[in-house]
């Protein structure tokens, strides 16, 4: 009797493998790779057929299951794919060829439906094409384990365990066992799979809400004006302000936290007078200014791309401070994220007149989510590895002496104060250049400082002041740009900064660790 299960089950286990290894792909790529379709096979064949089904049909359901619409969907969808695989299943198991071919072909339609949806692009239809090699892999395998064999060799005498020998019998209850272990480890897979997205999907409805409140934001002191002189816009250069979708991601979460602002809390304790926790709701009732903020790596090389501006909305870290009162002996704030990284940032510059913030909106939005959705801190001055935290769900108010922000044991300075730094934009390393009048561009930063003068050398000659744009802020970078008469053949070009402190960058050269890269970005470009 029960091995006159084993076909069928070996359909339906290799169903479910498909979903399962599908659903955890799927899964990794919306949360790890940030996709824009729905790679989800379960709810891209769900949402291909509510489009297709016929209005009637779907008032019908809507009066027959209410609110339950969709879970009725979903039982239905469970229970055509059961018997479908267990069809298949039976098919393979008489003609192993035809139906793996059928097998495969259900996988094709599942594919068909997710490239259908809005925003699909071809690795959205990886999931579903993995989950479906997976799934062929079950279903040739247990097919053969269950009787492939002996069909081949006929059923003589001689035959090894052909189907109605007693080794065939316990063969086929092993698939049996085999088929309901898979099936099971795969629907768990299919279940893990919707888990992650879906916490994924409910942010997404909670971004957007934010994002309705944020355009009616209370009290919002102070506004970035942007003045149009603060950029060059001299082609082949960043823009002044960076936009979110190429502002460089650094953090070491490999999938992105999905922070509900609903239940979210940050907490102030430590040495404090008191304790204080503030909801996400209380968080946009405070008197809320918009910033405009250099954030850069440690982890930036002379001339490298981790490095972006953007306008912030945030409250400032002062208040809250002021509100926990803090100790006189302290001179740290720990703060964590969601998942639980940490940054050591010196009390003093989350107190001083600098807009340190808890950041709530990048460019007119709210936080992206790789970008520490619904809060995070912004800090202009220092490296994003002592004071930037995504996520940012606690600030413990301590000192250096007594703990360390989760670089720090791993070989990075303590504290990170940013370092002068400039970069040449255009041109680039290593291109042609035709002779005549070039521009020479690019932006320099000293974040909280401000930038004074950018000077460009030409083939180690006297160094030439580069034009500065408008500087609307000293927390952000600044663009310059120089006009140059490129003569024919190699030139070497580089650049310096000088601070509003005086002080010119070094040309010493030093790598990232332990305190951030210094030296000045040199580049060899040719003019023809
Ligand atoms: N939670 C969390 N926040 C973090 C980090 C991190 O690993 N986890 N990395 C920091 C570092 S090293 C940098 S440079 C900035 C980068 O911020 P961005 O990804 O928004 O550009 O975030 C900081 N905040
Ligand atoms: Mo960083």
């Amino acid at each position: 009797m029960a091995s006159r299960l084993a076909a069928p089950l070996s359909g339906v286990a290799a169903g479910a493998v498909t979903l399962g290894v599908a659903e955890l792909t799927a899964a990794f790529l919306t949360r790890v790779v940030g996709t824009e379709g729905t790679p989800s096979p379960v709810l891209a064949v769900g949402e291909a057929f509510v489009d297709l089904t016929p209005a009637w049909l779907k008032d019908l359901a809507v009066a027959a299951f209410g609110t339950s619409d969709k879970a009725a969907l979903f039982v239905g969808m469970g229970l055509t794919l059961t018997v479908l695989c267990a069809l298949l299943g039976e098919l393979a198991q008489r003609r192993p060829t035809p139906g793996l071919v059928a097998f495969a072909v259900v996988g094709g339609v599942g594919t068909a439906a997710v490239l259908s949806r809005p925003g699909a692009g071809i690795v959205d239809a990886l999931p579903t094409l993995v989950g479906t090699l997976a799934g062929l892999s079950v279903l040739a395998w247990l097919t053969a384990r269950a009787g492939g064999e002996a069909r081949e060799h006929g059923a003589g005498p001689t035959a090894p365990a052909g189907p109605t020998t007693p080794a065939g019998t316990t063969r086929r209850r092993s698939v049996v066992a085999l088929g309901g272990g898979l099936t099971v480890v795969g629907l768990l897979g299919l279940a893990a799979g919707r888990v992650l997205t879906q916490a994924q999907a409910a942010v997404e409805v909670a971004r957007e809400d934010v994002g309705r409140r944020l355009a009616r934001v209370p009290r919002l002191t102070r506004r970035v004006e942007v003045p149009a002189g603060a950029d060059f816009r001299e082609p082949g250069t960043s823009t002044f302000v960076t936009p979110n979708d190429s502002f460089y991601r650094i953090d070491t979460a490999l999938s992105v936290p999905q922070v509900d602002p609903a239940t979210w809390r940050l907490r102030v304790h430590g040495m404090v007078d008191n304790e204080v926790e503030m909801t996400f709701d209380e968080l946009l009732e405070q008197e809320m200014v918009e910033t405009l903020a250099t954030l850069t790596c440690v982890s930036n090389e002379v001339g490298g791309n981790l490095v972006g501006n953007a306008v912030w909305v945030g409250w400032p870290v002062r208040e809250l401070l002021a509100r926990a009162g803090v100790h006189s002996d302290a001179d740290m704030v720990l703060s964590t994220s969601e998942d639980g990284w940490t940054a050591g940032t010196p009390l003093e510059v989350l107190t001083d007149d600098r807009d340190a913030i808890l950041a709530v909106s990048m460019n007119g939005e709210p936080l992206p989510p790789q970008h520490g959705f619904p809060v995070r801190l912004v800090v202009p001055g220092l490296y994003g590895y002592v004071s930037a935290t995504k996520w940012v769900v606690d600030l413990l108010v301590t000192r250096f002496d007594r703990d360390e922000g989760y670089w720090t044991p791993r070989g990075w300075s303590e504290r990170g104060p940013v370092k002068t730094q400039s970069r040449i934009d255009v041109p680039r390393q290593g291109s042609d250049v035709p002779a005549g009048r070039a521009v020479i561009a690019g932006v320099a930063w000293d974040q909280h400082t401000g930038i004074e003068r950018v000077e460009v050398q030409v083939d180690g000659g006297e160094w030439q002041e580069a034009q500065l744009a408008l500087e609307p802020s000293v927390d952000a970078w600044r663009q310059w740009r120089l006009v140059w008469e490129a003569e024919p053949g190699e030139h070497t070009v580089v650049v310096r900064a000088t601070n509003r402190d005086g002080e010119t960058q070094t040309d010493r050269r030093q790598p990232p660790a332990p305190s951030g890269a210094t030296g000045r970005h040199t580049i060899d470009v040719t003019v023809t």
